[in-house]
């Protein structure tokens, strides 16, 4: 079920490093995501870690949400999602023609730019908010902020988003935003411990504000979240399957444990052995040198 594509650059010189990556099974936008552990970058806003450029990134259009947007350029985003063993990391790339911030602060920011990450760590899809469900509402306003002491909104259940400990970075991009973030995977509401085939509940959303005062647009990756009830119905997630997979490794003294990984999943999945390029990966070598 799982399919394994090798990724390999042998570079023509010497001082640069050999890469061995792997893209795993993306899951199915608005139905489940497959988070490859372990795996880890670092918090910063700068989204090159390779394990950005490995993850897979689902895109949600602006047209996908209970309030499009007029184009993908007006808004749309796309997101990835890895861990390790403290960390559910979660990427956006948010394309926004107008960023709106600092009118709506606090457990208020889902009226301005913010996206918005949604937990079920027990995976109870119940109909309202038990201790390991929340929201986490990222804004806008933290461009520039403290990446260890960010702003965040999702005043909502009973672990609510600013006590989940999640740490972010936002930054301005060439076509709109982006957030890098971190959610523990252990605190008051919940103690995740990612295995192969552990599924949460998850969620993504964008609220796209731009000129102020209500939010414009509602971006939604779920496709169970018909009417935008993610803030109080866990049930209407969608899901998030936990997938041990190292995605890059780049140190040359790390090449014979990249085979040992190779000769596993060949063994895993018999009639699979056949490896390819990835265009995702076309589409990404460039930057890895940058
Ligand atoms: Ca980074
Ligand atoms: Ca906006
Ligand atoms: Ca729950
Ligand atoms: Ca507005």
């Amino acid at each position: 079920m799982k399919r394994v594509v090798l990724l390999t650059i042998l570079c023509v010189v010497f001082a640069c490093p050999t890469i061995v990556g792997w893209a795993i099974d993306p899951g199915e936008v608005g139905v489940n995501y497959n988070c490859a552990f372990p795996n880890s970058v670092k918090v910063d806003g700068n989204l090159k870690d390779l394990s950005w450029q490995f993850a897979p990134w689902h895109e949600v259009p602006h047209d996908k949400g209970t309030a499009p947007a007029p184009s993908d350029k007006d808004a749309s985003y796309s997101f990835a999602v890895v861990a390790d063993d403290k960390w559910l990391y979660v990427a956006f790339k948010v394309k926004d023609d107008k960023i709106q911030k600092d009118g709506d602060v606090g457990c208020d920011v889902w009226k301005d730019d913010s996206v918005e990450i949604y937990i079920d760590a027990g995976h109870e899809q119940a109909g309202s908010y038990d201790k390991n469900d929340a929201q986490i509402t990222i804004g806008a306003d933290n461009i520039g902020g403290d990446i260890n002491k960010p702003k965040l909104g999702g005043c909502v259940g009973i672990t609510q988003g600013p006590t989940t400990g999640t740490i972010a970075a936002v930054v301005t991009t060439s076509d709109g935003w982006a957030v890098e973030a971190a959610v523990p995977l252990k605190n008051a509401g919940w103690d995740i411990k990612p295995k192969d085939g552990l599924v949460i509940g998850f969620n993504t959303h964008f609220n796209d504000d731009d000129d102020g005062g209500a939010r414009d647009h509602k971006l939604i990756w779920s496709d169970k979240d018909v009417a935008d009830r993610s803030w109080t119905d866990p049930s209407v997630y969608a899901e998030l399957t936990f997938v041990e997979e190292k995605l890059a490794v780049s140190q040359k003294n790390k090449l014979a444990t990249s085979w040992g990984w190779i000769k596993s999943s060949m063994k895993k999945e018999p009639g699979k052995e056949t490896y390819e390029r990835s265009r995702s990966f076309e589409k990404n070598q460039s930057s890895l040198y940058h």
